[in-house]
């Protein structure tokens, strides 16, 4: 089973990270009420993947307990510039699973900061942060990829998550960077957001092997729409302020745990996620993958409704469920995958891939769909499919934080608390706003790629 490195940074990566530990322990059984959906070496397998197993452990792990006395340690990494969501990771419930020199905090935070994040602490916490993942790559014996978990809006999980990802890129170039980063909702508290979007999108431009992004705006409008299908009138709870994240993050949770699940469990259809960079991302600096799924189930826990064959194929890709907010679909497609888990039919999958590939626009060289088959359930589903898109729709988000961008800095608004940072001046700005200009106009000339069609050879006599 391919191992992955979880790294969170800021607020928003850990607050996601302490929804995506009890998950994943649900989904290897470890919970409760959880239900082992797999054979119980198929569970113990899988487990190594987020977990670092010592060699001395008993072969059979059957509860928390288990997993405590056994040495059992999350294969992660957690990052904040203040104390007080990090702590939950050594004081919470799950704490003898997270060794405390991977649990990284200082004081007072970045101010909301991009430049501070990455300039300041980066260079400050750097070679300790470089240490802690050492460290945890050393007990790996399959390192596939680590998945970076922050926002970027803020200032330490959009700058030092960036510092991070560079280093990551220079000291493991081969070990894939695979980022699932928050875009604010727009009516948000950070007034400097739209240059921490900027500066940080720049850096997963050049150093992410794929990225998974994910728009609050997104999260919230799913998370209403399910409130009120359910009967649940409780909509205004998203409402910054009030613990607002733990349904958003579920989301974003579930994603990734589908996501790499096909690495996690055996199958003979799985698509592995090193597979994945290679069929969603045709050139260098257009890997951002749009994701959706179904079904969606609040808080990852009770019985999702019952949803098959290829009802289960149009709700994955129907605009509500998209975690960008776009409509990847409804653009030109330069890659798509389908991964279903659990019960679904590959007769089912392959159906509606044909229709896909009659109804949608694709790229000249295509259509190219992936498509997988991870025969172990989510936990609480029999059945869950996946979709993932490489769009030409996907310039609207470079385009949107473009314009995001320019309102602020056309009047220099708040800039000369970047510009006093050291390591930091005006072209990193301009900079930032040209790669998401260019990017804008390099997903959008998508739509425009024709067929090349080569002159026959001709026999001179
Ligand atoms: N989806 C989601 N968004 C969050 C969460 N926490 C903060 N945010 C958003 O992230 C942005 C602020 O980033 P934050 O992570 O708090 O800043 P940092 O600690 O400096 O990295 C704002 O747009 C918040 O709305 C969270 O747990 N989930
Ligand atoms: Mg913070």
């Amino acid at each position: 089973m391919s191992e992955f490195i979880t790294l969170q940074v800021g607020q928003c990566g850990n607050q996601i990270g302490a929804a995506f530990w009890p998950l994943a322990l649900r989904e290897h059984g470890f919970q409760r009420q959880a239900q082992r959906r797999g054979t119980a070496s198929e569970m113990q397998d899988a487990l190594h993947s987020f977990f670092h197993v010592p060699e001395h452990a008993p072969g059979r792990l059957h509860s928390l307990a288990d997993l405590t006395q056994a040495g059992v340690s999350a294969r992660a990494v957690c990052v904040d510039m203040e104390d007080s969501v990090v702590a939950r990771f050594s004081r919470g419930p799950l704490r003898h699973l997270f060794d405390s020199r991977c649990l990284i905090t200082s004081y007072p935070g970045s101010g909301n900061n991009w430049a501070e994040g990455f300039h300041q602490h980066g260079r400050r916490h750097g070679p300790r942060l470089a240490e802690a993942v050492r460290r945890a790559a050393e007990r790996c014996d399959r390192l596939h990829g680590f998945v970076l978990l922050y926002s970027l809006s803020g200032g330490t999980g959009s700058g030092l998550g960036s510092s991070l990802l560079a280093r990551l890129a220079d000291l493991y170039p081969h070990v894939d960077r695979l980022v699932t980063c928050v875009y604010p909702a727009g009516s948000e508290d950070v007034v400097t957001a739209p240059y921490n979007v900027a500066l940080a999108t720049r850096e997963l431009l050049r150093h992410a092997t794929c990225v998974f992004p994910v728009h609050n705006k997104a999260l919230v409008e799913m998370c209403e729409h399910l409130k009120t299908s359910s009967g649940c009138p409780e909509t205004s709870r998203f409402v910054a302020g009030c613990k607002p994240f733990q349904d958003m993050n579920s989301i974003i949770v579930n994603m990734l745990l589908h996501l790499t699940s096909g690495s996690r469990f055996p199958g003979s259809l799985n698509v592995d996620v090193s597979e994945l960079a290679t069929n969603m991302v045709p050139f260098p600096g257009l890997h951002f993958v749009a994701s959706s799924f179904s079904p969606v189930n609040l808080g990852g826990g009770g019985k999702a409704a019952a949803t098959s064959g290829p009802d289960l194929c149009v709700a994955a890709v129907s605009r509500r469920n998209q975690l960008t907010g776009t409509d990847p679909w409804g653009g030109v497609l330069l890659a798509a995958a389908l991964a279903g888990r659990g019960s679904v039919s590959l007769a089912d999958l392959r159906g509606y891939v044909d229709r896909l590939c009659k109804r949608r626009r694709f790229v000249p060289w295509g259509p190219v769909v992936k498509v997988g088959l991870c025969r172990v359930p989510a936990a609480g589903q029999t059945a869950s499919l996946l979709a993932l898109a490489n769009s030409s729709s996907t310039a609207a988000l470079f385009s949107d934080a473009a314009s995001q961008f320019a309102k602020l800095y056309r009047r220099k608004a708040h800039a000369h608390h970047y510009l006093k940072v050291e390591g930091f001046d005006e072209e990193d700005f301009k900079d930032s706003e040209h790669s998401l200009l260019e990017s804008a106009s390099r997903y959008r000339e998508m739509e425009n790629v024709q067929k090349v069609t080569k002159p026959r050879l001709r026999v001179l006599a």
